[in-house]
């Protein structure tokens, strides 16, 4: 396919009303078990995170969520952070719940044989829940740490029926616009088993607590080699996909810019997307960033990864979906593949540039943001205080 110099009407229509939500941790330092390093400028607090996630929609016009982690983004006051959030043009979007990190959590959270530890964890999201009442989220975002490291440990079987009954308790406390997200992970930390591995699991989990409960796919937690978007296809198929959280890996969970490492993987996972007009709003999936800047620099991750996104969703946009089928109802196997390949390799990069001019936007908002001087400024503003990271 050639080059197009303008994306066709209903193209621009769904890139334009197709937004992304931006994680706060992405702004804060983080590394691996060996060593996290700090750069100049990185948030103190989650005003600042905030702030700096606002650069990245300023830039795109297309992150205008951001999404808390809690209790790591914890302030006394959440309607100053709601408020502060809509001065600088965004909104908070999921809050997740974080039981990964307390010493009370070491053999398990929802899924702990000690119910006062179960009451704990089901404590702590019932006060995420408050936190979106608070901020205007309306949705809770559960991935568990729990599992077991060697076999025996601990009864796999007792462990998912706790589960099940922590997961209702939790779901009872959501008001009635409020929906619930499971995310699943196929190991780490726990090395032998985790209690939520996969799709499977996690869609078992929602579909018996009810419609407000989906499931969440991280790209990230798979073994190598799963086909991603046929547990999207089969998600949708189910009415059950309520999240994203994209990011790219080469070997386990590593959390890199979304479409940096695969590409074509991130083409096939939005193929499936469109064809079932799931890339809508009115579709309910909330496509979250979930990554950790190490080594570039944060803002600049999360633009590069925003267009990434935009990029690819347009080239599975102008797939021509009737020549698809027809070559398909012919068996033509190489014909079929190539209308897919055709889109995959055209540069969509000039019309995007277009349509951003069209609505205000810079052509080009990673360069613009690159030479906007923002980095510079915090840099010098943000002296004193601890940066935020993992844990804070
Ligand atoms: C776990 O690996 C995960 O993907 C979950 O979404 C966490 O909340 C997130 O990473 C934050 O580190
Ligand atoms: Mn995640």
């Amino acid at each position: 396919m050639a080059t197009p110099a303008a994306l066709p009407d209903h193209v621009a229509r769904d890139l334009r009303e197709f937004t992304i939500e931006v994680p706060s941790w992405g702004y804060g330092n983080s590394g691996t078990r060996f060593k996290v390093f700090t750069t100049p400028g990185t948030p103190r607090d989650p005003f600042e995170k905030i702030a700096d996630a606002a650069q990245t929609h300023a830039h795109t016009g297309a992150a205008p969520r951001v999404s808390l982690h809690y209790p790591w983004d914890k302030v006394e006051d959440f309607d100053a952070l709601r408020a502060f959030a809509a001065e600088q043009g965004v909104s908070i979007g999921m809050i997740n719940s974080n039981t990964f990190q307390d010493d009370e959590y070491k053999f398990g959270s929802l899924t702990h044989g000690d119910a006062a530890v179960r009451k704990r964890a089901i404590d702590h999201h019932l006060e995420c829940i408050d936190v979106m009442r608070a901020t205007g989220s309306k949705e809770l975002k559960i991935w568990l740490a729990d599992g077991t490291n060697y076999a025996g440990q601990d009864s796999i079987r007792a462990r998912q029926d706790r589960l099940a009954e922590s997961l209702a308790e939790i779901y009872a406390g959501l008001d009635g616009d409020h929906r619930m997200v499971l995310e699943y992970k196929f190991f780490e930390p726990a090395f032998y088993h985790t209690d939520v591995p996969d799709w499977g699991t996690s869609l078992l989990h929602v579909q018996a607590l009810g419609e407000k409960a989906m499931v969440v796919l991280d790209t990230g937690h798979h073994a190598p080699g799963t086909n991603i978007e046929f547990i999207v296809a089969q998600l949708l198929r189910q009415d059950r996909l309520g999240a994203f959280d994209f990011n790219s890996r080469n070997y386990a969970d590593d959390d890199l810019i979304v479409g940096a490492a695969d590409p074509f993987q991130l083409f096939r996972i939005l193929f499936e997307i469109v064809q079932q007009d799931a890339h809508r709003p009115a579709s309910g999936v909330n496509f979250m960033l979930d990554q950790c800047h190490n080594l570039e620099s944060k803002i600049q991750g999360q633009i590069r990864s925003v267009l990434n996104v935009q990029e690819t969703l347009a080239k599975a946009l102008l797939v021509d979906r009737e020549a698809l089928a027809d070559a398909q109802r012919r068996c033509d196997v190489l014909e079929a593949h190539g209308i897919l390949m055709d889109a995959f390799w055209t540069d969509v990069r000039p019309a995007l540039a277009a349509l951003r001019e069209e609505d205000g936007l810079p052509a080009d908002p990673f360069e613009t943001f690159r030479n906007s001087g923002y980095e510079e400024r915090i840099a010098e503003e943000r002296v004193g205080g601890d940066q935020m990271g993992w844990g804070a």
